[in-house]
């Protein structure tokens, strides 16, 4: 228990952290990254859909998504639960209005399988698959 509630709070400070450091870029291709995460999976909402239903990332380490939302006017996020039941929420993203996008710094995880919806349209859902 401990652990988890340091472990929100770091990537709490981690959010913030790369929040300032993303500043909004404007839309082209993607400037040089910096380091630190390698690999973040992208994630595009475009159509009311997820451009994945399975997103894969790294077990126990924080990690990254990038999340495009390329439907102009329409409001999206991701947020992960434990399983589709919502019962317990492991990460919630900003909402961001299309088109726009936005790096989402998710806390360390254990490995199995989660699951992952847009909270405007819980309609939009897919699995996070850890490890
Ligand atoms: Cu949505």
């Amino acid at each position: 228990m401990k652990n988890t509630l340091i472990g929100l709070a770091s990537a709490a400070l981690l959010a913030v952290a790369s929040l300032a450091v993303a500043a909004p870029g404007g839309g082209g291709g993607g400037g040089g990254g910096g380091g630190g995460t390698a690999n973040p999976s992208t994630v595009t909402a475009q159509g009311l859909a997820f451009s994945t239903a399975e997103i894969a990332l790294p077990p126990d380490a924080p990690s990254t998504i990038h999340f495009e939302n390329k439907d102009a006017g329409v409001s999206h996020d991701i947020a992960i639960y434990t399983d589709s039941s919502l019962g317990t929420n492991l990460f919630r993203g900003q909402i961001i209005t299309g088109p726009a996008s936005i790096d989402y710094s998710i806390p360390a995880l254990k490995p199995g399988t989660y699951y992952f919806h847009c909270e405007v349209h819980p309609t939009m859902h897919g699995s996070v698959t850890v490890g």
